[in-house]
């Protein structure tokens, strides 16, 4: 376990200073354009780089495998670990797209205003992707057109999914569910080759992420095809085993609606 367990917010729940300092790390990140910034993390996922596992398929292997949690897991560990390279504290907040009003109508109010509380563009709003030389290239600033905010995946939804005993089943009936968010928020997000651009997808799989580590509370973190703990999760280097428990890999999730999913036990 690491020494110090760094703790992931719900972003509805960010102070204003746990805010900016999110808003800071992207900023800084959306501006370096080498292997270190965000546009090329964003470019694994789908377009120019075609790294992620969604319905068991991946567009580098033809095998068929399980692999969208944890290749997903792997993944917001990089692009995590870059935004804490450009502001050390910081840590990848979490959507919650169960909630309703007051607290929050479909996307955060932290990801659709223009601008952040100092008056500088808000670099969560969206990214200016600049791929020309990919194929197909790349040009444009990310877009949403999002669906009425009641038409988002309920709690009793994710209450049921976490009630789910069986890897297979659990994993299936999550990433539709994801699929249903996707879809919602529409725009690039709808589509698996520019859906990483948007800077809301790293809230959103945070959230993917979090329902699975709340099921690995209640289920066991071994509790997966064992034929998979040795796949390596291309292109970071780690295997799936290295992945299953989120604190060997430095992290956790804050409690509060976690402590409901839980029955109290969180
Ligand atoms: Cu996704």
């Amino acid at each position: 376990m690491a020494d110090q367990i760094r703790i992931r917010q719900a972003v509805h729940n960010l102070t204003a200073q746990d805010l900016a300092q999110v808003r800071d790390a992207y900023r800084q990140q959306q501006a370096i354009f080498d292997n270190r910034g965000y546009q090329f993390l964003a470019g694994l996922h789908g377009v120019p780089s075609w790294y992620c596992w969604h319905h068991q398929q991946n567009a580098h292997s033809a095998l068929s495998l399980d692999l969208f949690l944890p290749w997903h897991r792997a993944y917001l560990y990089q692009f995590e670990m870059g935004l804490r390279d450009r502001a050390p504290g910081v840590t990848l907040p979490w959507w919650d797209w169960t909630l309703g009003p007051p607290r929050q109508k479909g996307l955060p109010q932290a990801f659709i205003m223009a601008k952040g509380a100092d008056g500088s563009p808000n670099p969560l709003l969206g990214f200016r992707i600049n791929q020309p030389t990919t194929n197909p290239p790349l040009k444009h600033m990310t877009k949403r057109k999002p669906g009425p905010w009641n038409a988002l995946p309920t709690d009793a939804q994710v209450q049921a999914l976490i009630g789910l005993g069986d890897w297979t089943d659990f994993t299936t009936q999550l990433e539709n569910v994801h699929d249903q968010v996707h879809t919602w928020v529409s725009g690039d997000m709808g589509l698996l080759s520019t859906a990483a651009y948007d800077p809301i997808f790293w809230s959103h799989h945070a959230m993917i992420d979090r329902i699975w580590a709340l099921w690995q509370v209640r289920n066991g973190n071994s509790n997966i095809a064992p034929d998979l703990f040795d796949v390596v999760l291309d292109p970071f280097n780690l295997k799936v085993r290295d992945v299953l428990n989120v604190n060997t890999l430095g992290y956790d999730y804050a409690a509060g609606a976690a402590a409901v999913s839980l029955g109290g036990a969180g």
